[in-house]
């Protein structure tokens, strides 16, 4: 057993959430690299592990989440990151935009504006504090849109009007993306664009930018975290690069446990 007994407290449970998820996959492998033969991966969902986060920190228990940043739960609860020194979640990471092949010629706007698309994490988190606060996420983005209109208007910067066309934009429903997505949307929808968000599993989502039922996607987290899904469709979508720069999964717990590292678990 590990020295502080975090094992037995949490009952060798580290909460995950959606199984397709990037960091689920890392998950698995750091158990693995780590040997927590007796630790268990629990799928869920996002919103049931920050559920399960909030109801243990409230009570000062012990937890272990599968976590990544950005993310409003950093503001909410004091909380760090387990040293990881194998690696296992990849380090700093970047988020890219990925359309699908043919956008440039039926919506040469569209494809501009989101070729164009780049933040910085105080930018998302602005949009997801207000998300998390309560506000509906579409208002969230156009609220974030007209206080940064500096900011958008380098994304639009020479892209055609959109006439109406329409424009399918596939997400999962990660905080992250629901932000990120949502204001973007935006952003294309007053360029003239008739934008559809459609809310799907992290498989489908790259599936349907590659066959082309969807338009395109905001939600590539690379190298690292959706590494098979992107060598599984690199030939038959076109990746515009980083929209966010910076990012990081691994597992995290409260300030308060006391380990500092994926090894204290062993
Ligand atoms: N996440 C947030 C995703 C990417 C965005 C880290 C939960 C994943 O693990 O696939």
């Amino acid at each position: 057993g590990n020295p502080s007994g975090v094992g037995a407290q949490t009952e060798y449970e580290i909460i995950g959430i959606e199984p397709g998820a990037g960091i689920m996959t890392q998950a698995r492998n750091a158990m693995k690299d780590y040997g927590l033969d007796n630790w268990q991966l629990v799928e869920g969902s996002s919103a049931a592990m920050v559920a399960e986060l909030k109801k243990a920190y409230d009570q000062k228990e012990l937890i272990i989440i599968t976590g990544w940043s950005p993310h409003w739960m950093f503001s909410s609860f004091d909380l760090k990151y387990l040293d990881d020194p194998n690696e296992t979640f990849g380090g700093s990471e970047e988020i890219h935009t990925i359309v699908r092949k043919g956008l440039d010629q039926d919506a040469p706007g569209a494809n501009t504006i989101l070729d164009q698309f780049f933040w910085e994490t105080i930018d998302m988190e602005e949009v997801m504090v207000q998300i998390e606060e309560g506000t509906d996420p579409a208002q969230a983005a156009e609220e974030w849109i007209a206080a940064h209109q500096d900011k958008v208007a380098q994304w639009t910067n020479g892209a055609q009007e959109g006439n109406g066309n329409p424009i399918k934009l596939v997400y999962v429903a990660w905080d992250t993306e629901i932000a990120s997505t949502h204001v973007i949307g935006k952003v294309l929808e007053q360029n003239g664009y008739n934008v559809t968000l459609s809310q799907v599993e992290v498989g489908p989502m790259f599936a349907s930018v590659a066959n082309g039922s969807a338009d395109a996607m905001v939600a590539a987290w690379l190298p690292s975290t959706h590494l098979e899904y992107y060598n599984t469709y690199k030939d038959d979508i076109v990746d515009f690069g980083p929209n966010l720069q910076g990012t990081k999964n691994g597992l995290v717990v409260p300030e308060y446990v006391d380990i500092d590292s994926i090894e204290d678990l062993k």
